[in-house]
């Protein structure tokens, strides 16, 4: 059964953040346009929060434009509103309030965003660790957030509005990606809290779900096929990894967008603590990087000349196929001995 209900607070409330709502609020309703942005190559949270603050703000009566620097993912295309994201560029009516969503510092933002937005009245909804925006910015910010999704939530009781179904929709999506679908460490008893508090609206998990996990395009499908046949396991059976040609994007009919996040299933073998993808992609080589957190990455991405955290690395090389995957098994080697 569909119902709208009235949003329940959390029964806790991380310091400053009731405060840095009061004020974000304020500037909300005095808003005459507001942009709304959220980090470029845009993940299932950041997404799903800028059409959460859409939705709020089209409840609030307040004129706004979602924007991304990048398109919305193909596997994201389906959510309420994601029809409504555009570039930068394409804000026809300038701002005079600017909300960023799930990004600790302006630079992830993305070149187009014009810079002299981020002078204006400024709102930052995040909980990453990084902080970079000016001091004149309204933070409401909490780093044991699960999910950007958990802070538009805690907007939405503070807004007192009615929490509908697709607003559900859209925060239990922020929550399913930034947790794994509630399997990664981040997953708390408070995530669980706003959990039930969406369920409550009547969302059917698996009708989410499902159109998150088994929604994939058939070229999608047969791409994994190609690399999972192509995976390659260290002796010590830790690193697992594939490379993914242009010849087999071309066998399975798939885009390079298509292969990206497929270095999870190499994670996902047994004993495997790092894996890694390369794919073809304009001419280069896209690599990714993902730990399972037994091993930390970030001494891996810095042999190879990589941003990385404990986590995750991502990177593009120009080197040709094999001296690539010979220069990641090395490092590798290198930093957690005999491969
Ligand atoms: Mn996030």
């Amino acid at each position: 059964m569909s119902q709208t209900v009235k949003p329940p607070a959390l029964s806790w409330e991380p310091a400053g953040v009731g405060p840095a709502l009061s004020m974000a609020l304020t500037l909300i309703k005095g808003a005459a346009h507001v942009v709304v942005v959220a980090h470029s190559s845009p993940d299932g949270d950041a997404i799903s929060s800028t059409l959460a603050v859409g939705h709020l703000l089209t409840l609030l009566q307040v004129p706004h434009t979602l924007v991304n620097e990048d398109p919305v993912p193909l596997g994201l295309r389906y959510l309420p509103g994601a029809d409504r994201v555009v570039r930068p560029p394409e804000v026809a009516i300038a701002p005079d309030v600017v909300i960023a969503l799930d990004c600790g510092e302006p630079l992830r933002l993305g070149p187009s965003l014009p810079a002299e937005w981020l002078n204006l009245p400024l709102i930052v909804l995040d909980h990453h660790d990084k902080w970079a925006f000016p001091a004149h910015t309204v933070a409401v910010r909490d780093i044991e957030a699960a999910s950007t999704g958990e802070i538009v939530y805690r907007l939405l009781v503070a807004s007192d509005v009615p929490l509908d179904r697709d607003m559900a929709t859209l925060l239990l999506t922020s929550l399913y990606f930034d947790t794994g679908s509630f399997r990664y460490g981040c997953t708390t008893s408070g995530t669980m809290e706003l959990a039930a508090a969406l369920y409550r609206t009547g969302v059917d998990a698996w009708s989410l779900t499902s159109r998150i996990y088994e929604n994939q395009p058939l070229a999608r499908a047969r791409i994994q096929g190609e690399a999972l046949r192509e995976l390659r396991l260290s002796e010590c059976g830790r690193l697992a990894g594939f490379l993914i040609t242009s010849a087999m994007q071309l066998r399975a009919g798939a885009t390079a967008e298509e292969c990206d996040g497929l270095v999870n299933q190499a994670r996902a073998v047994a004993g495997v603590e790092i894996a890694w993808q390369l794919h073809a992609e304009a001419g280069k080589l896209r690599f990714a990087m993902r730990s399972r957190g037994n091993l930390d990455v970030t001494l891996i991405a810095q042999a190879l000349g990589f941003k990385g955290n404990a986590f995750a690395s991502n990177g593009w090389f120009d080197a040709d196929a094999d001296s690539a995957v010979t220069r990641i098994e090395s490092a590798f080697a290198q930093v957690y001995g005999d491969s």
